[in-house]
């Protein structure tokens, strides 16, 4: 699938989030932008306007004899209460945006486990015959060449099924590494020796590029993330060309030449479930 101009992928000049493409992300950018910037912007400009009014009205030339007041019942009573209440009204959808976020997958949902590597990522299905898909950055003339932005283009996308559940399990193999994709409101630090665990719906089909977030060593800049969302038919057309098996297949079927999705130029240098112990042994050798 070739990506579109503009979606999962940052834009020139552009200074806010990148669109959403899952719900919990739409979610979350309307929390920043509807609710959080107006009460940021609100309370700046009262305290600047409190500043200025206090600097002129109450400089010395032209207030002489100051005041002695100290202690003023009602205005302590306003300048406690309106910020808790303002705190109060954040905290609610804060803390819901962080529950669902962390809500589990339902037990049918794809697993996708994540592999951070100094200097690239493993992408592999475990529900699917666990075959791993090795993914490297593409260099400026490949990457022109396809039509996708250098330093976010790669050779073996992550793809997925778009419009259900997907459960990500991120970990690494060498150093902390982050899976971060903007445009899905996604990022999860990649941990040796530990997995972590979180769910992810992408509303569409598309192709939506990200970076490894956790500065990982000298090659932390060079290992772009590309997720490509499916539609189901063609998911499981793919999953089928990496020698996987989908729900009610049998992996021996799935041995035999499979059909590639005219979609995938993923489909290049992947392993089958049982080639993939000894890809993953030679695969240091083929990041560059
Ligand atoms: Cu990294």
């Amino acid at each position: 699938m070739a990506p579109t101009a503009g979606k999962g992928m940052p834009v020139d000049k552009g200074i806010d989030f990148q669109d959403q493409y899952s719900e919990l992300g739409e979610y979350a950018h309307w929390l920043d932008t509807s609710v959080l910037l107006p009460i940021i912007v609100a309370i700046s400009m009262l305290v600047l306007a409190l500043l200025v009014w206090i600097i002129v009205r109450y400089r010395a030339a032209a207030n002489p004899v100051a005041s002695k007041v100290t202690h003023n019942t009602a205005i302590e009573v306003i300048w406690t209460l309106v910020p808790v209440l303002i705190l109060v009204g954040v905290a609610v959808p804060s803390i819901d945006l962080l529950a669902k976020q962390y809500k589990p997958a339902p037990a049918d949902a794809v697993t996708v486990k994540v592999t951070g590597y100094q200097w690239y990522w493993g992408y592999s299905y475990p529900d699917n015959g666990d075959f791993e898909v090795v993914s490297n950055m593409l260099d400026e003339a490949e990457a022109a060449k396809r039509g996708e932005p250098h330093q976010l283009a790669v050779d073996n996308r992550m793809v997925v099924p778009a419009g259900e559940p997907i459960r990500i399990i991120t970990t690494a193999s060498d150093v902390i590494h982050s899976f971060a994709v903007p445009s899905l409101w996604f990022k999860m630090d990649a941990v040796p020796g530990r997995s972590n665990e979180k769910m992810l719906t992408i509303k569409e089909p598309g192709v939506y590029y990200g970076q490894c977030s956790e500065l990982c060593g000298a090659r932390h800049g060079f290992m772009p993330i590309a997720v490509e969302a499916l539609p189901r038919a063609k998911f499981d057309a793919w999953v089928r060309s990496q020698g996987g098996a989908v729900k009610g297949d049998e992996l021996a079927a799935a041995a035999a030449p499979a059909t590639v999705p005219a979609a995938a130029p993923a489909a290049a240098t992947t392993t089958s479930a049982a080639q993939g112990a000894a890809a993953a042994a030679a695969a240091p050798a083929a990041a560059q």
